[in-house]
């Protein structure tokens, strides 16, 4: 556990940046990535906004009206989730080389072990620059990197220098790196923890730290213990590599929002047609079908059925998906998206690696 050297990588405002390589012409703008915001009037949030809207006050989850008060000049983007799954992919492969594991969280972030692939942390901050630098040449959108002894220290210092910084944390500087932070950056501290904390007349990390653990667990319960662990810039959990695919689907967009109900049961089949061809062709079976909905406001929804055997029948994923769909087919609102997926996966014996499965395979993300 001791010594080890772990990168963690963050795409710089990942939705916009992918937005102006599309569109050269809005480098160098606001661009605000979102729901329409029809003049200020939109119910819908900003899903992230580019580093110069940034500077308008712009973030990612205000609300679409409030981004178009502060910044009218924005350029307003809906997003285009099929686009920024294939940018992601394209990373997460490339970065593969440059590390004995990586993990990756969600679509825009990464850890990598490079312990065994340097040996000190000055060539891990050669390592970093030049991951950076394939990035920046290959897809040509920006991220931030940060290195130190544990994977908590490396995520806290990717945030450190957005966009396109490298911060190193040595061991010895864990200390003093994060007392610096207020409690709020670490993971799993959001605003209501926060206020809590702050009631407490804990603010900074190393007020945290000097509280004791008895008093935080009675408090916050086991996480009273973790919260107080990471305080100290403790993190015994590894880098590791999901082995597992845990589900296999499909969703699309439509080109313009639909209120038909046959249009979207159509799409549903359209969607099952596809990716059942690849439970067949990898021999997976599958216990669970689920569904998403999400309307023209991005409001989104996700149910969920199991089945009490395993099978790889086409036409139970299809009534099911369709079971689930239906309450939420005949909505005032329009739909933009609908997906499908099979999980509680069992993998056959003539399935193929998994490494392979996930190269040659077009998965789509779990998307937020
Ligand atoms: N995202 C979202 N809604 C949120 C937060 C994020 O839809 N409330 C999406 C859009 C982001 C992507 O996830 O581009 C990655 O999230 P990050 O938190 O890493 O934010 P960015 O990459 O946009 O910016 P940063 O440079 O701060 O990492
Ligand atoms: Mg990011």
């Amino acid at each position: 556990m001791s010594n080890r050297i772990i990168l963690h990588l963050d795409m710089d405002a990942f939705y916009a940046s992918v937005e102006q390589r599309e569109h050269p012409e809005w480098k160098g703008k606001p661009v605000i990535v979102g729901a329409d915001p029809e003049g200020g009037a939109a119910r819908g949030v900003v899903a992230t906004a580019s580093y110069e809207a940034r500077e308008f006050g712009v973030r990612s989850a205000m609300p679409i009206s409030k981004a178009w008060k502060l910044c009218p000049q924005g350029v307003y983007v809906r997003p285009n989730f099929e686009l920024y799954g294939k940018v992601s992919n394209a990373i997460m492969l490339l970065i593969r080389k440059y590390a004995d594991r990586i993990q990756q969280i969600g679509i825009d972030e990464a850890f990598l072990d490079a312990t065994n692939k340097t040996s000190d942390y000055e060539e891990a901050e050669k390592l970093a620059e030049r991951i950076k630098k394939e990035i920046l040449n290959k897809e040509k959108v920006t991220c931030s990197i940060g290195i130190g002894p544990n994977k908590l220290i490396a995520k806290l210092a990717s945030d450190f220098k957005k966009p396109y910084g490298t911060t190193v944390i040595h061991p010895e500087d864990v200390k003093r790196f994060i007392n610096s932070l207020s409690v709020r950056k670490l993971p799993g501290i959001g605003p209501k923890t926060e206020a809590v904390l702050k009631g407490m007349k804990i603010e900074t990390v190393a007020q945290l730290a000097k509280t004791d653990v008895k008093t935080l667990v009675d408090i916050f319960g086991v996480f009273g213990r973790t919260m107080h662990e990471m305080s100290l810039g403790n993190d015994n959990s590894e880098v590791t590599e999901e082995h597992e695919i845990k589900s296999i689907g499909r969703e699309t967009t439509f080109e313009e929002d639909v209120d038909h109900p046959e249009i979207i049961l159509k799409a549903i089949d359209k969607l099952v047609d596809e990716f059942h061809e690849e439970l067949l062709a990898f021999d997976i079976q599958f216990k669970t079908v689920n569904i998403k909905i999400r309307y023209e406001d991005f409001e989104t929804h996700t149910r969920a059925k199991t089945l009490e055997f395993y099978t790889n029948d086409k036409q139970i994923i299809k009534d099911i998906a369709k079971e689930l769909a239906l309450p939420f087919l005949h909505q005032e609102k329009k739909t933009r998206l609908v997906g499908v997926r099979a999980s509680s996966l069992k993998f056959g014996k003539t399935q193929k690696t998994l490494k392979e499965l996930r190269v040659v395979s077009s998965f789509s993300k779990n998307l937020r």
